[in-house]
């Protein structure tokens, strides 16, 4: 049983509000068993060889998705690797952007957003290019949203929830973060560090993204935060985690101190606002 997890909330339903899209007891889909209707974004910094990969399985296993590659000019060329695949897609599935250098997973997440909204999808996506990230378990992901919920996390740790090749030391950071954040916090998600996700694209529109600065997981934290204070309903699936085969995680120590103090912040603030003070 991994840490963390609360046998009374086994489905990992993380709480929550009275949306429209919570009480209707019959949701109306928003994506179809495809994956029409919902966009796919991978930033990718030098992911030349995992790219095809993880594009095909994603195309293979929901043939009415749309990709976007979020490419911040990586020096291995997997930009100019996007565009083939992109030319080669008949359907035109996959899209690609193009950035001017390596501005973060956040910033690039933001952009993809912004251009998904802009192109009327109803779900976004977050997914790595790494194969981290299974395709094949996107659908899982998709369901719970079309169930009603706002934002679905795929999370290594509800039941269900598999890690595999993580190294023992990442792994027991990534638990301490989210055990930090569930108590600073007050949240019941379990994952909230994770980085695949589905959005409902009202999420998105409500949570002011041009605000949000932060990166690497504290980006995780911020978006799921937001969307829990804002009265969404969020979601967990078990996925199973597995880590990168081919090149290297870009992932930094200095984003660790980032979520630490953010997260004191905004439980801080939190709890202040529950007895009625308002930080400025
Ligand atoms: N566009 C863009 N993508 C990035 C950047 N940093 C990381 N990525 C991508 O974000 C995803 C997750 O990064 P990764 O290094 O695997 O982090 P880890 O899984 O936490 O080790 C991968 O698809 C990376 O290629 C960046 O600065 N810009
Ligand atoms: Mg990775």
């Amino acid at each position: 049983m991994a840490a963390g997890t609360d046998e009374s909330n086994p489905a990992g339903d993380s709480r929550v509000a009275a949306d429209a899209t919570a009480t209707d007891p019959t949701p109306t889909p928003v994506v179809d068993p495809t994956g029409t209707g919902a966009l796919v974004i991978i930033p990718t910094f030098n992911e030349r060889e995992n790219l095809p990969v993880i594009t095909e399985r994603l195309l293979g296993s929901l043939p009415g998705i749309t990709v976007l590659v979020v490419d911040d000019d990586s020096p291995d060329g997997t930009g100019d690797l996007a565009d083939r695949l992109a030319a080669d897609d008949p359907a035109g599935r996959i899209k690609v952007m193009h950035r001017t250098g390596k501005g973060g997973l956040g910033t690039a997440y933001l952009a993809g957003f912004r251009q998904g909204l802009d192109d009327g999808f109803q779900v976004l996506v977050e997914m790595d290019a790494d194969g981290s990230h299974a395709p094949e378990q996107l659908s899982r992901l998709l369901e719970k949203v079309n169930e009603g919920y706002d934002l679905v996390i795929g999370s290594r740790y509800v039941p269900g929830g598999e890690l595999v090749n993580w190294p023992r030391r990442r792994e027991l950071l990534s638990r301490g973060a989210n055990l930090y954040a569930r108590l600073a916090l007050g949240s019941s998600v379990h994952d909230i560090t994770a980085g695949y996700r589905a959005y409902r694209r009202a999420v998105l529109e409500k949570i002011a993204l041009d605000t949000v600065d932060s990166q690497g997981y504290c980006f995780q934290i911020d978006l799921a935060w937001r969307a829990l204070q804002a009265g969404f309903r969020v979601g967990e699936v078990p996925i199973t985690f597995t880590e990168r085969e081919i090149g290297e995680s870009k992932m930094s120590g200095s984003v660790m101190g980032e979520a630490f103090f953010k997260v004191a912040r905004w439980g801080l603030d939190h709890r202040l606002e529950k007895v009625g003070i308002k930080r400025v």
